[in-house]
This record gives structure tokens, sequence and C-alpha cells, in this order.
């Protein structure tokens, strides 16, 4: 029943060539760069996010415009809405809410392993399309971030360690974020972020990404060197997250 079910839903994906003549495939992107280094921005990355593996839900009841339209007015550098349902109980429609809602750069949030996500992220709203190399082979990052590249998004590159940073250094990656949650035990260690600043190559973005708590984190993370912080949970976990990420930004 389960390989019925993909099978059909195959079926109803349309071609790659038809996702290229979509309304939203055919725009500039934001850039991300532009964005996080805009003086009146803060570089944080504020995702909607309403459930995870390691939390279960988050929120079940906030509205994804009004969150991502919060967090613009606060001075977020860009924002990341998770598509992938099962797990995070996303989807392309909140995507593409969030684009509606946005002038800021959009991160579609998912586990991109083809060409054909990274198609439809440009065509459903997205500008910056993530790439985890714990989930891909060098030679996958590089043909991805390439494709993404020629249809003009951003590449943020997401790595655990200092082997996946040195064998990923893509000149079609952008941003590389260090992860502080252990993709295995869901636990948060900031040190990922504190040991692996000094080995990225200049020219890249900075992200440090997951279990940033406070404004306090932030300031020490800018010392150390990142330009952008990826934070959903502890703005999604309160009842106003525009609210919440107002305190971060004050
Ligand atoms: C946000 P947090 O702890 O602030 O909610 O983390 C973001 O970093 C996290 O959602 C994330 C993620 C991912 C989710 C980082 N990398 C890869 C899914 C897949």
């Amino acid at each position: 029943a389960q390989k019925k079910a993909e099978v059909a839903e195959a079926k109803k994906r349309v071609s790659a060539e038809e996702l290229k003549q979509y309304p939203l495939f055919n725009r500039t992107c934001y850039s991300l760069r532009e964005s996080i280094f805009h003086p009146g921005r803060t570089g944080i990355i504020a995702e909607f996010k309403r459930a995870s593996p390691s939390k279960g839900l988050i929120n079940g009841s906030a509205a994804v415009q009004d969150v991502v339209k919060g967090y613009q007015e606060a001075g977020a550098s860009a924002v990341s809405v998770l598509t992938d349902p099962e797990f995070f109980k996303g989807s392309l429609a909140d995507l593409t809410a969030a684009r509606e809602a946005l002038r800021l750069p959009l991160l579609r949030k998912e586990f991109v392993i083809d060409t054909y996500q990274i198609a439809e992220a440009k065509a459903y709203g997205a500008d910056i399309i993530l790439l985890i190399a714990a989930c891909l082979s060098p030679g996958e990052v590089e043909e991805l971030a390439c494709y993404a590249k020629d249809i003009g998004l951003n590449v943020l590159l997401e790595v655990h360690n200092e082997n996946e940073l040195a064998s990923n250094l893509s000149s079609s990656v952008d941003a590389i974020g260090v992860n502080n949650r252990n993709l295995k035990n869901f636990n948060v260690d900031l040190n990922h972020s504190y040991d692996l600043v000094g080995k990225i190559p200049e020219h890249y973005i900075k992200v440090s990404e997951s279990g940033i708590a406070d404004p306090e984190t932030i300031n020490q993370l800018k010392k150390a060197g990142f330009n952008g912080f990826l934070i959903g949970e502890n703005f999604m976990k309160t009842e106003d997250p525009a609210a919440a990420i107002k305190e971060f930004s004050a």
C-alpha cells in the first residue's frame, strides 16, 4: 500500500519542465548575502516550525502569514519554512503563503536529495535551499549546489563537524551553517559552532543553527565570527512567535 501511494503521488507531480513555467519560478531571488549584511537587520533567520521529531508538536495554532510578517517587522534577515509533512507538519502551501507575505529571502527547509526538489523550491517561492552534508556525498553536494545556483537560488550547506566541512567546500555554496543539534540523539551543543567557525573560509556567510535560546548567545556567536543565526523552536514554542523574536532583536 505504501508503494502504491508513492507511485500515485509521483504521478500527480508535474514535471520539472512544467515547474519552470510557474510564475514564482520566473522571478529574481532575494540575495541572502545582502539581507544578512543589511545594516537595519539582525542576521536572524527565523523559522516557522509547527513540530519536530525531537519535540513533537511545538505550535499547532500559529498562522504562517502572521508569524512571518512579525519576523520581518522585527528585523529578521531571512525566514525559513519547513516543507516536510511527516516530521515537521510543514507543506509547500506554507512556503508559498510565506512568500506572499514577505519581502525577504525565504529558505525551503527540506531534506533535499534531488534537483526536482530544488526546482520545486523556486516554483513555490523559495530563494534559498538547504543541503545537509550528512545526507549527501560531496559529489551530490556539488551537483545540487550547481543546479541551484544556475536557477538563481542561494545555497546554505549544513555541516556538523570538521570532516563534513572540509569535504564540501563547493564554490556554488553561499553560506555554511553549523548545526548545533546532533541529528542522532538531538542533543544541542553550541560548542559545535565555536569549534568550527575558525575553519570556515572567509568568503562564506557563517550561520549558527539550532538551540539558540537568548540574545546574549547571539552576541557571543557574533563575536566568534557568525553572521547568521537560525532560530525556530524558541520563537515557535511561545503563543506569539512574532512577539518572541522582538525580545531577541531589541
Ligand atoms: C532551528 P531550533 O533549535 O532553533 O528550532 O533550530 C533549525 O536550526 C532546525 O530546525 C534545523 C533543521 C535542520 C530542521 C536545522 N537543520 C535540518 C530540519 C532539518
